[in-house]
């Protein structure tokens, strides 16, 4: 304690001494809750501005009632562990998708097919881990939702998202806004930035371990820093498995690659290597690294690499033939490249600068014909606490700023030109905005797609925006309307913990459906069940079936009943209940509430799911179907009988 103290007092007295590092690292520490008073004090005005420019821009970003978006918006929710699905620009939440977490609306965790999904991708160690806590982590820190790539542009097929917390990546199917699939990340820990590969197809998902740790972690080291290490993973998206790891200097941060399938990047910051707050932010550089994926796919089928978990791990420290270290001041956190394919921008969190690479240098780069800082073609200071930048159609970056509490619209064309010595300013607008904005997006701005007409720039505190809700305040994220010259904003939408990324997606693009298709792999292993015991899964049993001690309930549902309205278990019976919804109507959910027994779950129009327990509490329980999906649906319900065991 006594040296975290000590440790603020450090970055306070560098304040004092007035270097844009230590105003930068005093104003994260506000915002931290270190000092709130100067953050509010400097943020004051800003609310102002923004309020005027609302009521100016009038009624620019409504969407009436019945009237449909434009485009999909998929926010991660950070801590929530979830995907939530926006309509832009409208900002009304359509619906949740659960990934990490439990979720008790849709039994999210509760049913069999949910926990495979939750379960299949975990290394062994931590399945064994969770064997005695419920068999699932309740929760997740989800941070990077992003759509899967054909040829430069989303295609629809699949949402891909990070959780730092336990180290996994998900894959949600666009079809159904599933999740299908979850792996736990081998060999590292604290996913962090993540990223599809663009081109040609995504192929790969790309992500960075954040904080590093011995490998193996196993106890047998643990205070010798020098001895922990950081990789850089790229996952088969297709298979859901890792492809290659490379172990890398530094601790990563954010990541993305190019539009010619060639090079990814990742922001590398603590290149001291150091585990307090002092030591990692000691040096005035860093470092983006540059990885080259041929070299590394050759590494591996040479078998130039050291195999740990099954996952061939290539050295690409500092000085490697696999990886470019490019020295970056400070820090630098966020990396985005632009839709012209050729431009990234990296963004310098406690350097007041981005630093623009040209990825038509890399090349040389890795021949050694030029150095590392060569690749570096423009580097505008933006101001304080430069995060994330997203980009329009017309050559434009905007780039949040954390401390200054800002967005700046700034053109790369420009910038270049003043890096080269050119007397021209590269900074179009600033806007304020209400409050530390951490990522922005625009529409399709990722892709080589981009479009110019909405910015959202998602803020991390939202203070005074909203009435008051305690102690725990919504987050705010701004929209704004960049078709003009000017940015204007146009909405603020309150989130919960807590939205760090989203994309925007054209709504052409995303096509899900309305009913199940019965042939979905989703409930595979109750088929497979269901043809041992010589049942049809929509037509239930009318008996339950019993095995030893197990015992299987069919049962279909059909607005508003069940087909078994009673069914007898024993007192330690293991029970499985497969319910199918044979409803076939578009918005016709069924649910399945089983009192007393903390079970509940959605079942979709022609979808089958399921769940296993043990009953253990005697006597009667009621079953009742929760969504309400007809004028009797309070009459949808049955009666478990649990009898006693005898004495
Ligand atoms: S990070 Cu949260 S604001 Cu996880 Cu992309 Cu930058
Ligand atoms: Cu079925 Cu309510």
């Amino acid at each position: 304690m006594t040296d975290n103290n000590d440790r603020f007092a450090l970055s306070r007295r560098g304040l004092l001494g007035g270097t844009a590092k230590a105003a930068a690292f005093a104003g994260l520490g506000a915002a931290a809750g270190l000092g709130v008073g100067a953050l509010r004090s400097g943020t004051a005005t800003n609310a102002l501005v923004g309020e005027a420019k609302a009521a100016e821009a009038g009624a620019k970003g409504a969407v009436a009632p019945g009237d449909l978006d434009d485009y999909y918006g998929f926010w991660s929710s950070g801590q929530s562990g979830e995907i939530r699905i926006f309509g832009v620009p409208s900002m009304r939440e359509l619906i949740r998708i659960p990934v990490f977490n439990y979720c008790g609306a849709t039994g999210w965790g509760v049913t069999n097919e949910s926990r495979k999904i939750l379960t299949e991708g975990l290394q062994p160690e931590t399945r064994k881990f969770l064997e005695s806590r419920g068999g699932i982590f309740l929760n997740g820190d989800a941070h990077h939702p992003h759509m899967s790539f054909t040829d430069g542009t989303y295609d629809g097929r699949y949402i891909f998202i990070n959780d730092k917390a336990n180290s996994r990546i998900a894959r949600i199917r666009c079809d159904i806004m599933r999740t299908d699939r979850i792996i736990e990340i081998p060999n590292a820990c604290d996913m962090h930035g993540m990223r599809p590969q663009k081109y040609p197809r995504t192929g790969y998902i790309f992500v960075n371990q954040e904080h590093r740790i011995p490998m193996p972690n196993d106890g047998k080291i643990l205070d010798d820093a020098t001895q922990y290490r950081c990789v850089f993973t790229a996952v088969d998206g297709d298979e859901m498995k890792v492809a290659w790891q490379v172990l890398v200097d530094g601790n990563l941060d954010n990541t993305d690659c190019d539009y010619q399938g060639k090079y990814a990047f990742s922001t590398c910051y603590n290149s001291e290597e150091a585990t307090d707050l002092a030591g990692m932010s000691e040096r005035e550089q860093d470092w983006v690294v540059i990885f080259n994926i041929a070299r590394i796919e050759e590494a591996v089928r040479n078998g130039d690499y050291q195999e740990m978990s099954g996952v061939p791990v290539v050295d690409g420290r500092n000085g490697s033939p696999y990886t470019r270290y490019v020295p970056i001041p400070n820090s630098p956190h966020g990396i985005n490249t632009a839709p012209d394919g050729n431009h990234v921008v990296v963004n310098g969190k406690l350097s007041p600068t981005v630093s623009v690479l040209d990825v038509r240098r890399f090349d040389d780069l890795f021949d050694d014909k030029i150095q590392p800082r060569d690749v570096v073609v423009a580097e505008p200071e933006l101001g304080l606490g430069p995060l994330h930048t997203a980009f329009d159609g017309n050559g434009n970056a905007y780039t949040t700023l954390f401390i200054d509490s800002q967005v700046v619209k700034w053109n790369i064309e420009q910038a270049r030109k003043a890096f080269d010595g050119d007397q021209v300013d590269p900074i179009l607008q600033k806007v304020d905005v209400a409050y530390q904005p951490g990522h922005n997006s625009t529409v399709m701005g990722e892709t080589k797609e981009a479009e110019s007409n909405w910015l959202i720039s998602l803020n991390k505190f939202s203070k005074d925006r909203f009435l008051n809700t305690g102690p725990l305040k919504p987050e705010n994220d701004q929209l704004f309307d960049i078709s003009g010259d000017q940015m204007t904003l146009v909405h603020d939408g309150p989130t919960f913990a807590e939205p760090h990324d989203c994309i925007i997606v054209r709504r052409d693009i995303v096509n899900p459906v309305s009913t199940y298709s019965r042939d979905d792999p989703m409930w595979e292993e109750a088929r497979q069940w269901a043809e041992k015991d010589g049942v049809v899964l929509e037509d239930g049993a009318p008996e339950p079936i019993r095995d030893g001690n197990k015992v299987r309930v069919y049962m279909f549902s059909v607005a508003p009943t069940f087909s078994l309205t009673e069914f007898t278990v024993k007192e330690g019976d293991e029970v499985t209940i497969f319910i199918t919804n044979i409803d076939d109507i578009e918005d016709l959910t069924h649910g399945f509430t089983l009192t007393g027994y903390g079970i509940a779950f959605e079942i979709g129009p022609q979808a089958t799911a399921s769940v296993t327990f043990t009953a253990d509490k005697p006597g009667v329980h009621w079953y009742y179907c929760q969504y309400f999906c007809h004028a009797l649906h309070m009459e949808m319900r049955g009666r478990m009988l649990v009898e006693p065991r005898s004495a």
